[in-house]
């Protein structure tokens, strides 16, 4: 098992052309506002001087340019820019802490942590499943589609990005907090067999039986586990500032149980923290409970 988190390296993925919404690019400034590094240098962790991709920031229209995914050129070079900040500071022993912007920025980070290290777990919180294709999706938006590439489904995946490693196998995929789901997506996971913990999953199993399942997967012969916190996995009550929004979702406790039960298994070598949006959260209530996540990943407890 890696040893304990050394050093912090936060960085900084300000894209929202994943997600077709504005706003989400303003999430990495409004988390770290929100007290992120306050917060970690409490806690006795060192911090690397933090990295702020350059990553495109706006495009005239969505530039399609003959496929149905949206901004896919500005994607990728999102991806292969981000993928190559976090291959560094993972090759440098350093826990890469990714904040987002919308979703697709995981096909950045992903590329980034398979170029290092092979055989990775990956822990998929969401309202969403992530997993569609050019074929399927309802809406062209890229964010919709990350987990997809990640595994190497449909037309755009990880290959596509310059120094990815091999695709995520889905046997060590958990998907953790699903209620929102394309008809797709579902006979997707059906078919494959795909470990998705939905909100009915949840309710009758409860958050600590699905996290000792999830780990247990997400760490079976894997060297490493990386955790891709989408933000809508929370209840709009709890996390109102995210662009996809869907009533249902993990309560406070549930939320941060989790990152304690990863905590204590010692698994997560990584983490990012998306959709965040703070135009919809004036109260910035989304980007704090960001900040306190990520500290309950890092070993944060009450007692
Ligand atoms: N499933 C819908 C689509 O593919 O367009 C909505 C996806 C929302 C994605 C957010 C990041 O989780
Ligand atoms: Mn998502
Ligand atoms: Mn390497
Ligand atoms: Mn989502």
């Amino acid at each position: 098992r890696p040893e304990a988190a050394k050093k912090i390296q936060l960085i900084h993925a300000p894209f929202w052309l994943g997600g077709g919404r504005a706003g989400a690019e303003l999430g990495p400034e409004s988390i770290v506002e929100a007290g992120m590094k306050r917060q970690l240098k409490h806690m006795g962790l060192e911090l690397a001087e933090e990295i702020v991709v350059d990553v495109p920031r706006l495009a005239a229209e969505p530039a399609t340019a003959g496929t149905k995914m949206k901004y896919l050129a500005e994607v990728k070079e999102m991806a292969g820019l981000l993928g190559e900040q976090v291959h560094r500071a993972a090759a440098g022993g350093r826990f890469p802490l990714v904040l987002g912007g919308d979703h697709s920025i995981a096909i950045g980070t992903l590329a980034g942590l398979t170029g290092h290290r092979g055989n990775l777990g990956l822990i998929w919180f969401d309202a969403h499943g992530d997993l569609n294709t050019e074929e399927t999706t309802p809406s062209g938006n890229i964010h919709g589609m990350a987990l997809a590439a990640a595994i190497g489904r449909g037309g755009f995946t990880l290959a596509d990005i310059p120094g990815a490693g091999p695709f995520i196998r889905k046997e060590n995929v958990v998907i953790i907090g699903a209620r929102d789901l394309d008809p797709g997506e579902r006979e997707f996971i059906r078919a494959e067999g795909i470990r998705c913990f939905t909100m009915h999953e949840i309710d009758r199993m409860g958050i600590h039986a699905v996290m000792e399942q999830a780990i247990a997967i997400a760490g079976d012969g894997t060297d490493g586990v990386h955790v891709s916190f989408d933000l809508d996995v929370l209840d709009p009550l709890e996390a109102c500032g995210v662009g996809t929004p869907v009533p249902g979702g993990l309560n406070y406790r549930e939320a941060h149980y989790a990152m304690e039960l990863l905590a204590e298994s010692g698994l997560a070598t990584s983490l990012e923290l998306v959709e965040v949006n703070p135009l919809l959260d004036p109260s910035r209530r989304t980007s704090r409970l960001a900040v306190e996540l990520a500290a309950s990943l890092l070993g944060k407890r009450i007692l």
